[in-house]
């Protein structure tokens, strides 16, 4: 597991994670920038996929994007902590990464997920979302690489702690 700083849609992992909204038509944030690059073909391949309750992940191929994928999986919106948020997030990571042996996938990006738009407190997502990759790399995935790909500073500085 490795965190770096930068945007998401510049990688070029097997697969990338997008934290998308249960429509998975695209919107802004993370889930904009990947739509904008991968091109009106990953929403029309989106559109029967939807929707997609919270937790819970979809995979498509990666369009105009560098990757092979693109697994779009929906965060749970922050709602003061005790509505779920925390199971609901962890288990974001947990079904994309069961996506991964199934797809041939070796490596693997993820956003920032719910700490967005959607309001989840940027620390404590970072300590589930290490968590969860934790558990599972030492369930399954021991050739799986996961990287964290956080879009500003402050972001990137509390993972690189927490991994430390
Ligand atoms: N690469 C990496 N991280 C990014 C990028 C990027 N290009 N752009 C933003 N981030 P958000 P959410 C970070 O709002 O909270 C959308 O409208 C950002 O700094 O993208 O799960 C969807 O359609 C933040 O840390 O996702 C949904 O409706 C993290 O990505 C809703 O927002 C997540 O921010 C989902 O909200």
């Amino acid at each position: 597991m490795r965190v770096i700083q930068g945007d998401i849609t510049d990688m070029n992992t097997d697969a990338i994670v997008n934290a998308a909204n249960s429509g998975l038509l695209g919107g802004g944030g993370v889930d904009g920038a990947i739509h904008r690059r991968a091109g009106p073909a990953l929403a029309e391949y989106c559109r029967p996929l939807a929707p997609c309750p919270t937790g819970q992940a979809r995979i498509t191929p990666g369009f105009g994007l560098a990757v092979r994928w693109i697994i779009h999986t929906v965060g749970p919106v922050w709602r003061g902590g005790r509505h779920d948020e925390a199971a609901l997030l962890a288990a974001c990571y947990t079904n994309c990464l069961h996506l991964c042996a199934p797809h041939g996938i070796r490596s693997i990006a993820f956003p920032a997920i719910s700490t967005g738009a959607y309001g989840f407190p940027k620390r404590q997502a970072a300590e589930i979302a290490l968590q969860a990759c934790r558990s599972f790399l030492a369930r399954f995935g021991t050739e799986l690489e996961v990287l964290f790909v956080c879009f500003d500073r402050t972001q990137h500085d509390i993972y690189a702690a927490l991994l430390d």
